[in-house]
């Protein structure tokens, strides 16, 4: 999806406070370490490095935030998350960390939408239902919300479909999908549901008042100059 392509590097942080403010939806990758979520961001915005991955797990330390959109135009932000779960992060690392994750998740503004990357070998672990349960609030309030079923190469077909039925029992109607950054496998159908989150079709007679709120990003100080509707 080429509007997934347009991906470019916005900012990093280490800490909540660092983070710019982002007036724009803002979908968040989140979930063990290890579990491919910066391969997956890679994956969909065709995109080699844009994200740092590795077979080292541990491998994003802060927050990585990109800018979506086409002609220089951000209309939506991607955020890379480190992963949690990673038995050799020390323990005050890892509660710090936690406690970064969770503020980040439960407070920041305009967080539109969370995307759960989980290896389908391992299931649902005590972390990510932690997760969950941290952001049940929000998504009750409307924040979206999908897991996505990492490295399905891994598994046979019977395994995924397995796996697929099993965690949409335990996603509690939320969206469940299979997912193989290798084999490209679920890329297309993930792309378009972060599309629609971040440009949801508002019902007739039900759009905001045009009072120009929406200020371009510090990245992209160009974009109030160029017209987003030639291709
Ligand atoms: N076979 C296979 N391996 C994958 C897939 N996605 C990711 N991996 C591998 O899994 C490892 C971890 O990937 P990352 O994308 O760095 O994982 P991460 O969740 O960002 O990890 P942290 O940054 O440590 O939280 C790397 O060796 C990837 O090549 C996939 O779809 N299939
Ligand atoms: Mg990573």
């Amino acid at each position: 999806m080429g509007w997934m392509h347009t991906a470019r590097f916005l900012t990093t942080a280490a800490q909540l406070h660092h983070l710019p403010p982002i007036d724009v939806p803002e979908i968040a990758f989140v979930g063990r370490s290890n579990a491919g979520k910066s391969t997956c961001i890679n994956t969909l915005t065709q995109q080699k490095q844009l994200a740092f991955a590795s077979k080292k797990p541990g491998r994003t330390q802060h927050i990585n935030l990109f800018a979506l959109g086409k002609q220089g135009v951000t209309d939506a932000v991607l955020a890379d998350l480190p992963g949690y779960g990673y038995a050799a992060v020390s323990r005050s690392d890892k509660l710090r960390w936690q406690q970064v994750m969770v503020n980040y998740l439960v407070s920041r503004p305009g967080l539109t939408g969370i995307v759960l990357l989980c290896d389908p070998r391992l299931g649902l672990t005590e972390l990510d239902e932690a997760l969950l349960e941290a952001v049940r609030p929000r998504v009750e309030e409307g924040l979206k919300f999908l897991i996505v079923l990492t490295k399905a190469d891994k598994l046979t077909r019977s395994e995924q479909a397995k796996v697929l039925s099993i965690t949409r029992l335990q996603a509690g109607g939320g969206e469940v999908k299979m997912f193989s950054a290798l084999k490209k496998q679920g890329v297309d159908e993930v792309a378009q549901l972060l599309w629609q989150w971040a440009h949801p079709v508002r019902p007739q007679g039900t759009e905001p008042a045009a009072e120009g709120s929406a200020e371009p990003l510090p990245a992209s100080p160009q974009a109030a100059d160029e017209n987003p509707s030639t291709e």
